[in-house]
């Protein structure tokens, strides 16, 4: 027996589970789920010429946080084309395992899918293969160069632009090596409202510095990019995307930044948007504004990643829109541009149906941009374990037919990087989705609760059990509160936190109002989008669309999205639609107390810095899903005239008085209002 392994014998009677406690360390949440020590006596060995940065953390990694019973890793770079630059294989040899990569991306990779394994207790397999689903799995941050973050609810941005490139904040390389932990390769730093001079030299400079942080890390840096920016930083008169000097100037702009950052990923545009400059200023397509920033980027390798998130001013209902503008350019875009389209057509909605232009541009290449940070799911306040609303997509969309996945981030410099510490799930989720789409819910959470809450010994299956019941059906719990039966959109203008069906904005465009999109009235509730209304279910291929198309086999969950649905409409369960829709209002408050509850039987068995401040923001949760109960079953009562159905508990709170309640237009931070908290 080798000295090594003596000392891990020594180590692990030690360190056994019945003398450790079994919550995972978490004091302010900083370590997120890596926060594991190993014994640090386990061998690796390479079979390469020079160990590089990449390798030298895959080894530090593994040797400091290795909690499996082998003695030794044996690293190989010679495993076959086929695994691509992510890929691994794995061999458990009995007292050994051998990590096969064709590239040292696949070793860091590799060695963080055994991390996980080893901290789950969970068996290596004598073979394992693991190969991304998706080449770019992205983190979008839609962070400002001021500090602030848009729909960012986690403190400011990490990125500390003032300080960089002399100064840098050790959470840059913490940032990348969770990334890299979960599979995430890709991250575009700047808020898709673009500010032109993240391209300027100055931020540039500031840019690289980042991206040589990242880079052992296999985390390449893309930016947004304001469309106009040739304008706004040089003067030029104009940003038509067919004018040689405007082409020539985003040329000069792909050497400079290709100068500075040799693997520059590419940009992502927001363009004709909201406001923001795009090629249609000039009476140019989609096509042609991205084009011309793909040649730009080609002679090095660099893609564009083009959003489809458009509605005009237009008399078009809005779920229609960004299927009207993109699907007749399919086909003309180059082959180094892909059309990031966000998951739903209206804009990240507790609950969506797919967009129809999934699917829909066969010669287009397409990827999805989900949404980890919370802006229509509570915020930092609630908890919405979102892996089951990525899962609903991939059930209509084949992970197949896309090319790559984008998350919105959730991320800031909270000292818990994303402000609900349970919200750092979504984070991982997100990440190991990207890699792996056909992974279920229940794995993924179950993966990070053993890293993250409880580890995994004699003693805390239950509670792990209990806490995975309450995070699994959090999300379903948020859209029951929210917006249930398919309404969406009917949030407080600008915030997008608390309810507000009644809301009124002189002034307004039409669909950013809650009654464009609930339409109650006497009778019924709902947007009809079938043939009869907007049509938008012919934008969904057959047998999808007739499906949608009739109020009898539309999916309950998306009835309302689809069909203006009389009251006393017979649903599934017998009930009137509006007696279902008082009892998913209902349910979703008491799941909300359930939550509680099932927290507050975790309390010894989680750290209890954690303990006190989720139970803190359940409790808020709990208050604001009254709050949304309210408002709108008495708001849609005026409507349907129908009393509150026997077993559905009466309001706490009346109409008047949530009519009172002004969150503020932006920046919205504390929903404590004093109404809500002396009514419970
Ligand atoms: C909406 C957000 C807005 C974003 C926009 C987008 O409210 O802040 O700028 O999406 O995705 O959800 O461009």
């Amino acid at each position: 027996m080798t000295d090594a392994m003596l000392r891990r014998i020594i180590f692990a009677i030690l360190f056994a589970c019945i003398v450790s406690p079994a919550a995972v360390a978490y004091s302010s949440g900083e370590g997120l789920w890596l926060d594991h020590g190993g014994e640090g006596v386990v061998e690796v060995k390479f079979d390469v010429r020079k160990l590089t940065p990449t390798l030298t953390e895959a080894r530090n990694a593994f040797r400091s946080r290795w909690t499996g019973d082998h003695w030794r890793l044996n690293v190989s770079l010679k495993g076959p084309k086929s695994l691509g630059r992510d890929g691994f294989e794995i061999r458990n040899r009995g007292e050994e395992i051998d990590l096969v990569a064709h590239h040292e991306l696949g070793v860091l990779y590799g060695v963080y899918h055994l991390l996980r394994l080893g901290v789950s207790g969970q068996t290596i397999p004598d073979y394992l293969r693991e190969v991304p689903a998706y080449d770019l799995r992205m983190l979008n941050h839609w962070d400002n160069l001021d500090g602030t973050v848009e729909r960012g609810y986690a403190g400011s941005s990490l990125w500390k632009w003032e300080d960089l490139p002399d100064s840098v904040s050790p959470r840059y390389e913490a940032y990348a090596r969770a990334n890299a932990s979960v599979g995430i390769n890709g991250t575009v730093l700047n808020n898709v409202n673009a500010s032109p001079r993240i391209l300027s030299a100055d931020y540039l400079g500031k840019v690289k510095k980042l991206a040589d942080i990242f880079r052992p890390f296999g985390l390449k840096v893309y930016l947004s990019v304001n469309f106009a920016s040739p304008m706004a930083l040089d003067s030029l008169s104009t940003a038509d995307p067919l004018d040689p000097a405007v082409q020539k100037w985003w040329q000069r702009k792909a050497r400079e930044i290709y100068g500075l950052i040799p693997d520059f990923g590419g940009f992502l545009v927001k363009a004709n948007s909201e406001g923001q400059p795009g090629p249609m200023d000039y009476g140019r397509s989609h096509a042609e504004g991205a084009n011309m920033l793909a040649k730009a980027l080609r002679p090095y390798g660099g893609i564009v990643m083009w959003r489809s998130f458009v509605y005009s001013p237009i008399d078009a209902d809005r779920a229609k829109q960004a299927y009207m503008e993109f699907q007749p350019l399919d086909g003309k875009f180059d082959s180094n541009v892909i059309i990031q389209i966000k998951n739903g057509p209206i804009d990240f909605q507790p609950r969506e149906p797919y967009s129809p232009l999934f699917g829909a541009m066969p010669h287009t290449q397409q990827m999805v941009e989900f949404q980890v940070t919370q802006e229509y799911l509570g915020h930092a306040n609630h908890l919405a374990y979102l892996a089951p609303m990525w899962k609903e997509f991939f059930d209509y969309v084949p992970s197949t037919s896309i090319k790559a996945a984008a998350g919105v981030a959730n991320i800031g410099d909270d000292p818990n990087w994303t402000g609900h510490p349970l919200a750092q799930a979504n984070w991982y989720a997100f990440g190991r989705l990207a890699w792996n789409p056909q992974l279920t819910s229940d794995e993924i959470l179950s993966e990070w609760i053993d890293q993250s809450l409880v580890s995994p010994c004699e003693g805390t299956a239950e509670v792990k059990n209990t806490l995975m019941g309450m995070m699994l059906k959090s999300r379903e719990t948020v859209v029951d509160y929210m917006m249930p039966l398919g309404l969406h959109h009917i949030f407080a203008f600008g915030h997008h936190y608390g309810p507000e069906p009644w809301c009124d904005v002189p002034g307004a465009r039409p669909d950013w109002l809650p009654k464009y999109y609930h339409r109650a009235d006497s009778e019924g509730l709902g947007f009809d989008r079938s043939p009869s209304g907007s049509d938008a279910v012919s934008q969904y291929p057959e047998p999808l669309r007739s499906q949608l198309a009739d109020i009898d086999t539309c999916p309950e969950e998306f009835l309302l999205w689809f069909h203006h649905v009389p009251w006393d409409h017979k649903m599934k369960s017998g009930r009137t639609m509006w007696d279902e829709l008082c009892h998913a209002y209902e349910r979703g408050v008491s799941q909300a107390v359930r939550q509680q509850r099932a927290w507050e039987s975790a309390r010894l068995d989680v750290d209890s810095v954690l303990f006190a401040d989720v139970e803190r923001r359940l409790m808020t949760q709990v208050r604001d899903a009254q709050w949304w109960k309210d408002a709108c079953l008495l708001y849609f009562q005026q409507y349907s005239l129908k009393p509150f159905p026997a077993d559905v508990t009466l309001p706490v709170h009346t109409l008047e008085e949530l009519r009172e309640v002004n969150l503020g237009i932006t920046n919205f931070e504390s929903p404590s209002a004093s109404l809500l908290n002396t009514k419970r």
